[in-house]
């Protein structure tokens, strides 16, 4: 935690220097993304002296957030700034906040509350990056001439109720009717390698064959890896020679950039976790008086080390595949 930033416990908070006070409560520290997501709202607000940011991390549980926030309201912070764990659940305590006056923004994963509720939200679109990855595989399918038929895939899905997981999950599953294909199973690996990795050495007993792993996201997928490689198998593109294709979100630390690299991982649909800087713009316009687009999203691309695919195309509009760098 850096010098400017405090403990949700800490229940006296000192707005008489004339602060801006931000309350953040954060899901937790389950995957690479979330921690570059809290370094971002630290790195962010912790440099500034009219900011004072208050973090608590809930450790995946939603009653930890709902806690966190009445904490916040209590401390008559500024603002809040909500990453929440699933989309369900959130009125009663999003309506304490707006009794108390206090601007709500929503980061990350939305929640399903009546838009009156909070002040505007911030994040990706989970749908389009599922399709974008899935018409990935599609236009690889085509190339190397693999049939629908022979195209056997696996689900390791993110938490059960977060948009990422049902976003993305919908992605795969609307585009494998689309295409034909199988989805043999689907299970939460949780957001966390090790999860993924138990879940995987399962579907490997019970699931022959599988050639395609669709993991929700990149620590998900080192676990993946390690599960398909201690079975005795690889991974990589060659699907048509046995090997198992792995797929996965994110693209943000180092290792999920080396293993797109050396093709462990075949296609990554990017999901950008630099979003302090969003929230900061987001309320100085609003202490300016200007209102915050109530949804804004980020634009994020598709990375694979196989030249193969060029481009894919979701919703009338085309995508660049980019290397990973
Ligand atoms: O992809 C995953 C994380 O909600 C976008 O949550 C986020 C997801 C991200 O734990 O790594």
């Amino acid at each position: 935690m850096t010098p400017d930033a405090s403990s949700a416990a800490d229940s006296e908070v000192d707005t008489s220097k004339g602060k801006i006070v931000i309350g953040f409560s954060q899901v937790g520290a389950e995957s690479d993304w979330r921690k570059a997501h809290t370094l971002s709202m630290t790195e962010t607000f912790a440099g500034d002296s009219r900011y004072e940011l208050i973090i608590d991390d809930a450790q995946q549980k939603q009653s930890n957030q709902i806690t966190a926030i009445r904490t916040f309201i209590q401390q008559e912070v500024d603002y809040i700034v909500l990453a929440p764990v699933t989309e369900s659940g959130w009125d009663t305590v999003l309506g304490e906040a707006k009794e108390a006056n206090i601007p709500v923004i929503i980061v990350d994963r939305k929640v399903d509350a009546p838009q009156d509720l909070f002040t505007c939200w911030v994040g990706s679109d989970f749908y389009l990056e599922g399709c974008k990855v899935m018409e990935w595989l599609k236009s690889y399918c085509d190339a190397i001439g693999m049939e629908a038929s022979d195209i056997y895939i696996v689900d390791i899905q993110g938490t059960y109720g977060s948009s990422a997981q049902l976003g993305r999950t919908k992605g795969l599953v609307d585009t494998a009717d689309k295409y034909g294909w199988t989805i043999k199973a689907s299970e939460s690996g949780e957001y966390t390698q090790a999860k993924a990795r138990e879940v995987m050495a399962k579907m490997l007993r019970t699931y022959d064959p599988i050639n395609v792993v669709y993991c929700e996201n990149d620590n998900e997928a080192f676990g993946v890896i390690e599960a398909i490689e201690s079975a005795g198998g690889t991974v990589g593109n060659s699907i048509k020679y046995g090997q198992t294709m792995v797929l996965s979100f994110d693209g943000v630390s180092d290792q999920a950039k080396e293993y797109g690299r050396i093709g462990k991982i075949s296609c990554i649909g990017e999901c950008n976790p630099l979003h302090g800087p969003r929230v900061k713009r987001i309320i100085e316009n609003i202490e300016a008086g200007i209102e915050p687009e109530k949804y804004e999203y980020v634009d994020e691309a598709v990375f694979s080390a196989s030249t193969t695919v060029s481009h894919i195309t979701v919703d009338h509009r085309t995508y660049m595949i980019n290397e990973i760098n």
